[in-house]
């Protein structure tokens, strides 16, 4: 058995939490278990390195190198303990963001070359990779309007517009490299169409 590993992708209030029940529920009315899972976190471990990543403090700023080496550390341990494991008993795991995540944030966005990034993923997690990524892609101001709606922004949210701009950059630049495992969604449309847009893709490839 082998399951189907499925990323969704974007920038900051870009909507992929909120299409996280659609597409549980449309592998699950083909009678498949779905694990649903995010980065960085989805274990007790990964979750304490979430909360360091997100944190907003003064005292310790976190540098570029500590905030990527602690994305793939969570990665390494979910993806070992946890997304393996699932696939190999056929279950379809819905992961929100994963690797191209690093490759927008911490390349295109903090400026880490890519070099640099993907043997420190080789490291971490070799060469496994999603069957399938969805980028959801919206204007930088239209995300952080609907993120800003949450109230505090954290210590990743506060990059400001120019940041998120490279990384939305970033986003499009690879899927344009690999467009077999990255399909686009326009995220700006409502809820309900971006579900339909989400459903055409699946229909085509898991019909
Ligand atoms: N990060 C992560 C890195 O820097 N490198 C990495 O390698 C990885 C894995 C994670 C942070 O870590 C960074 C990126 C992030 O900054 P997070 O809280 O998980 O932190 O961040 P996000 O994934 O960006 O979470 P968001 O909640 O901001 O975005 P979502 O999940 O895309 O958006 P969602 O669904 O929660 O919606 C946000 C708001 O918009 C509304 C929702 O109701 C909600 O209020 N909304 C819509 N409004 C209008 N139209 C639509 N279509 C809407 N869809 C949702």
């Amino acid at each position: 058995m082998k399951g189907i590993f499925i990323t969704l992708e974007g920038g900051e209030g870009a909507g992929k939490t909120t299409q996280i029940p659609f597409i549980k529920a449309y592998f699950e009315n083909k009678g498949l278990e779905v694990l649903t899972l995010r980065e960085p976190g989805g274990t007790p471990c990964c979750e304490q390195i979430r909360a360091v990543l997100k944190e907003k403090r003064d005292d310790d700023v976190l540098c570029d190198e500590a905030e990527l080496l602690l994305m793939y550390a969570s990665r390494a341990q979910l993806t070992k303990t946890v997304i393996k494991p699932a696939l190999a008993k056929g279950k379809v795991i819905v992961c929100d963001r994963y690797d191209l995540s690093t490759l927008a944030y911490q390349g295109a966005g903090r400026g880490i070359k890519e070099s640099t990034i993907k043997s420190v993923r080789q490291a971490a997690i070799g060469d496994f990779a999603p069957d399938l990524t969805l980028l959801f892609d919206v204007d930088v101001k239209l995300g952080m309007a609907r993120a800003g709606k949450r109230g505090v922004m954290d210590r990743i949210e506060s990059s400001g517009n120019a940041f998120f701009e490279r990384v939305r950059a970033g986003f499009l630049r690879y899927a344009k490299e690999d467009p077999e495992h990255i399909k686009v969604i326009d995220a700006s449309l409502s809820p309900d169409e971006i579900s339909a847009k989400i459903k055409c893709v699946l229909d085509g490839i898991y019909e």
